[in-house]
């Protein structure tokens, strides 16, 4: 695999690498929207008290999700983080039973009992969203496992923030699928954050991926600028995990553009960082490939946004309008031992 850490990044107003064709622009770009669009009426939501806990928005990073649909084949599995939602929409699950699952409703993709933090959706391939940083690893290790044990010719995708390197779990999930050479994409979303903490002072390296050989991984590195390279560069590292039965690391450099969660005003980074970094933002990159490259106009962009907030506003009325759960629901999917 190619390791580009040393090559430039391309030029933000370049559109002609990695958008080709008017179907594939538009269709990425209105996924990505439907993921931002329905990450912001549930930050309203969550502002109006309608929704409680925590809630980690994906906001910038939608491209990741969306590359991630168009590589899975129906025998992969995803194993995720808690900020999660933008997956569950870019893999197929209801926004509606997402919205009501973090407005604890029981019409809720897990029945209201999880929130934000633990979506889950098997038919969709999502196994999972979980809310302990670098616990899903070999969570994630496992789901190889039993992929490579089980012979389907499946390939997890496991996904975790810059925050999860140095913990534990991290180190013992890649030591198991280095060592047992489990098909597994490790993909590391650099947001260069963890809460406020950035990766310098976290971790000793800039460069995650020089800490793929000592995994055995094979490994790959770029920035987050469209869902086409996304996509191509996450083929290839699942073609790799599939073909040869080994991991792979990815480092996706990208950006939040929100706080960490919604208490935070994120005054750790400044304007000009976060200007910079949204000059890369592949929602707007996709919008002015679309308009300059496909020669779409502003109006009909416009239209396709107003279906997208139609169907979002539609999601919160569902989870509004459901009912909560049964007392006895906090009881259901509890292991509890015969004495
Ligand atoms: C083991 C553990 N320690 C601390 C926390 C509190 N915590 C929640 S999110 C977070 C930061 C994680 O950052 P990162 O992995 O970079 O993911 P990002 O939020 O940037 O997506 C921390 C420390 C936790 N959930 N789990
Ligand atoms: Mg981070």
């Amino acid at each position: 695999m190619t390791n580009d850490k040393d090559s430039p990044p391309a030029d933000p107003g370049n559109y002609d690498a990695y958008f080709t064709s008017k179907e594939n622009d538009l269709r990425w770009y209105r996924e990505m929207l439907r993921i931002r669009r329905f990450e912001e009426m549930a930050a309203r939501s969550y502002t109006r008290g309608k929704i409680s806990g925590f809630l980690h928005l994906y906001i910038g990073q939608e491209a990741i999700a969306v590359a991630t649909k168009e590589v899975l084949e129906p025998q992969d599995r995803v194993v995720s983080t808690y900020r999660t939602h933008g997956f569950a929409i870019a893999l197929g699950s209801s926004p509606g039973a997402c919205m009501a699952e973090m407005y604890g409703k029981a019409t809720g993709l897990v029945a209201g009992v999880g929130g934000s933090m633990h979506f889950f959706d098997r038919d969709n391939q999502l196994w999972g969203g979980y809310a302990i940083i670098g616990n899903h690893v070999p969570v994630a290790t496992g789901h190889a496992f039993a992929s490579k044990y089980l012979g389907d010719d499946g390939v997890t995708f496991c996904f975790l923030g810059d925050g999860a390197l140095a913990i534990g779990p991290t180190h013992e999930g890649w030591t198991l699928a280095g060592l047992w050479k489990l098909p597994i994409v490790f993909v590391v979303e650099n947001n260069r954050y963890s809460m406020g903490t950035p990766l310098e002072r976290s971790i000793p390296v800039s460069d995650v991926t020089v800490k793929a050989p000592g995994y055995n991984m094979a490994s790959d590195r770029f920035r987050v600028t469209s869902v086409a390279e996304t996509a191509e560069r996450l083929a290839a590292a699942a073609k790799l995990a599939r073909e040869e039965s080994r991991p792979v690391l990815v480092e996706l450099i990208t950006y939040r553009f929100r706080g960490h969660s919604m208490s935070d005003p994120a005054k750790y980074r400044n304007r000009d960082e976060v200007a910079e970094s949204r000059s890369w933002d592949p929602l707007e990159r996709t919008y002015n490939a679309l308009m300059h490259k496909h020669g779409m106009t502003e109006e009909a962009l416009e239209e396709l946004d107003d279906e997208v907030v139609a169907e979002m506003e539609a999601a919160v009325e569902f989870a509004e309008n459901s009912p909560v759960p049964e007392p006895s629901a906090r009881f259901k999917n509890i292991l509890v031992e015969e004495s």
